[in-house]
């Protein structure tokens, strides 16, 4: 028998007691063809581990128990038993390097950029995540992209390290200012898969989430052409923005989160930091988004990044129009 056929008979014996005991998910569902051999890997090395734990611990138990203390019995001296030691040795090299050759040709597969992939541009800012296409489209929080498609992202954060996590993809990177990182990955089957930030980046980075939508290639397409605000209010339009962009940390209620909650905000008096008071009108709203610590409001951290430069003109005006609406 060889080396693999132990290995494959080993790897199939533990994914069914493994399906068995967690009734078939164990595992996040695989997204990606790395994905199947990031886990084909991963059961390897589960799978040897606990064969290795068994094998301790029932020598031990076994040799605890043949050689137990007994009157008038005295042990054998035994000072070493050379072959003994060359396959205890010997054999846990060979896994190891099993391991490790199985584990650089996965790494590598995820790790290789493939030339003519679908290139998308991903900006990490505390705490949602933004995505633009080469036609111009750009989207928040949802990620779009072809089925049976190689897509490479091209990632930069605006100001701290974030991490793309996609569990369906066992892929992740960190997302780093002041450089670009890379991720890849190609899609079999049509489905939603949910994105985490893997890099603790402050208060509200565990509501630093993204959905990817994987489409087939002519809805994809057609996805990409469409104006996202083509017939929408301005009300309308702020609420897609704001539900993408803002809910990490404001509620579209009076409640309190990272920032303030937003309903009855409007053409109120504002109370800030340092005794100052202020209405909150359209252009107080304007500055609080581009430049929000220029006014902090009592008893809120100066916790939000600019959002200078990161939304349209029509965004801007629509979120405004959206808080004016949270009467
Ligand atoms: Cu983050």
């Amino acid at each position: 028998m060889s080396l693999a056929t132990v290995i494959a008979s080993i790897n199939t014996l533990f994914i069914s007691v493994v399906s068995h005991a967690a009734g078939g998910s164990f595992m996040p569902p695989q997204g990606t063809k790395v994905a199947e051999k990031v886990d084909s890997l991963y059961r390897f090395l589960a799978g040897a581990s606990v064969i290795s734990c068994i094998l301790v611990f029932a020598s031990m138990c076994i040799f605890a128990y043949q050689y137990r203390r007994r009157p008038g019995v005295k042990s054998a001296y035994i000072s070493h038993n050379t072959l003994a030691e060359f396959l205890w040795s010997f054999i846990p090299f060979c896994i190891f390097m099993v391991a490790f050759a199985w584990g650089w040709y996965v790494y590598h597969d995820l790790r290789t950029m493939p030339k003519n992939a679908f290139e998308v541009h991903v900006h990490g800012q505390k705490w949602n995540w933004t995505f633009e296409y080469k036609s111009g489209r750009k989207s928040a929080g949802e990620l779009y992209v072809p089925v049976n498609t190689p897509v490479r992202m091209i990632m930069d954060s605006a100001d701290v390290i974030h991490s793309f996590y996609i569990p369906a993809f066992r892929t992740k990177q960190d997302v780093v200012p002041g450089r670009y990182s890379n991720i890849w990955f190609d899609i079999e089957k049509p489905g939603n898969y949910q994105v985490f930030c893997a890099e603790y980046c402050g208060q509200g980075h565990s509501a630093m989430l993204a959905k990817i939508h994987a489409l087939p290639k002519d809805k994809f397409d057609e996805w990409l052409q469409n104006d996202p605000y083509k017939g929408l209010t301005p009300v309308q339009v702020g609420e897609a923005v704001f539900k993408a962009r803002c809910t990490a940390c404001h509620n579209a209620t009076a409640e309190k989160k990272v920032g303030p909650g937003l309903q009855g905000v409007f053409g109120h008096q504002v109370d800030l930091e340092g005794g100052d008071k202020v209405t909150a009108d359209e252009n107080y709203i304007r500055e609080s988004i581009l430049y929000p610590a220029a006014k902090i409001v009592k008893g809120f951290p100066n916790a939000m990044t600019p959002f200078l430069g990161q939304l349209g003109e029509q965004e801007l005006s629509g979120v405004i129009e959206y808080i004016k609406s949270l009467q």
